[in-house]
């Protein structure tokens, strides 16, 4: 049987690299810059009885590329869309110190169809922080498959991501993403919507994604687009009803985050006595 693959995606140093590292017991290089991964990087890992094939992708904060690197990943989410060397399972690499920011792209990604693992890297620094992140609620609101606290650098948690990992490599439940969009947006766009459906077959949620992102950009990287008067007409649309389309795709992302983050953070005071002791031991001596 083929090998399965599982890729790494997030933004410039959220610690990718550290988990492939972790993953794959390779020495890639490892740094605290954004940007030191810049061409994919093909591992190993063993899961138990199987030998997966990790890929480590340079980070990037956007489909939107900016830069050559942040092209391979754009390029690889229009491939992978399109059934080209489409990952078994994609791990989300975000830093749990900004979380709001680094969700942003891993809401693109779930819109995939492809089981989403959502690692909560640096949970040590977010612990010294006092950040206490339910990843269970998170979840709930999020529709990943999974969101698993942990920490590459002092390898904590990478048990549970393997157990999770192997859980959704065997999956084969149907993902739809949970991305609020009011009515109206949804109406102005739905003949581009439709467009995606009829000419690449897309399922109702990658094609709404794109169409977004066509609607935003008036151009998406790695796809053929919709002529320009379908892409005008739901432009003038959205700025009738007061959504300026020039940054639709964010909006409605970050109006989304806005809500689901917040409702996962543990207030200080719902934390268990252990926990409270914990933080204050942190603060004092740990700094
Ligand atoms: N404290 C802490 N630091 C971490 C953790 N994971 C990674 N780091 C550090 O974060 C920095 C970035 O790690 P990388 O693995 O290079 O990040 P990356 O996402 O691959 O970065 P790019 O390839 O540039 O996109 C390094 O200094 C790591 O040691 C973690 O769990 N906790
Ligand atoms: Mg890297």
């Amino acid at each position: 049987m083929a090998d399965k693959t599982v890729a790494i995606i997030g933004n410039p140093n959220s610690g990718k690299t550290a988990l492939f590292n972790v993953l794959t017991g390779l020495n890639q290089k490892v740094s605290n810059y954004p940007g030191v991964t810049v061409e994919q990087v093909i591992g190993k890992a063993n899961l138990g009885v199987e030998q997966v094939e990790i890929l480590d992708l340079p980070g990037t904060y956007s489909l939107v590329p900016e830069s050559h690197d942040e092209r391979i990943v754009s390029q690889e989410f229009a491939n992978w869309a399109l059934g080209n060397n489409r990952p078994d399972c994609i791990i989300s690499v975000v830093d749990s110190t900004n979380l709001k920011r680094n969700l942003y792209l891993t809401s693109q990604f779930l819109d995939l169809g492809i089981p989403v693992i959502v690692a909560l890297n640096m949970m040590d620094l977010a612990r010294q922080k006092s950040i206490e992140i339910d990843h269970e609620v998170l979840n709930q609101h999020l529709g990943a498959f999974s969101v698993i606290p942990i920490s590459a650098r002092y390898h904590e948690g990478i048990d549970d991501l393997k157990s999770s990992l192997m859980n959704a490599l065997e999956s084969t439940s149907v993902i739809d993403s949970k991305l609020m969009v009011p009515e109206p947006v949804r109406d102005a766009v739905l003949p581009i919507q439709d467009w995606y459906k009829t000419h690449f077959g897309f399922a109702d949620s990658l094609a709404l994604s794109l169409a977004i992102r066509v609607t935003t950009s008036e151009r998406v990287e790695g796809f053929e687009s919709p002529n320009s008067a379908l892409i005008e007409t739901a432009r003038s649309q959205l700025s009738s009803i007061g959504f300026p389309a020039e940054t639709l795709d964010a909006t409605l992302r970050y109006h989304w985050l806005d809500q689901i983050v917040p409702a996962s953070n543990i207030p200080i005071e719902k934390r268990s006595r252990s926990e409270r002791i914990d933080e204050i031991l942190t603060h004092k001596w740990m700094g």
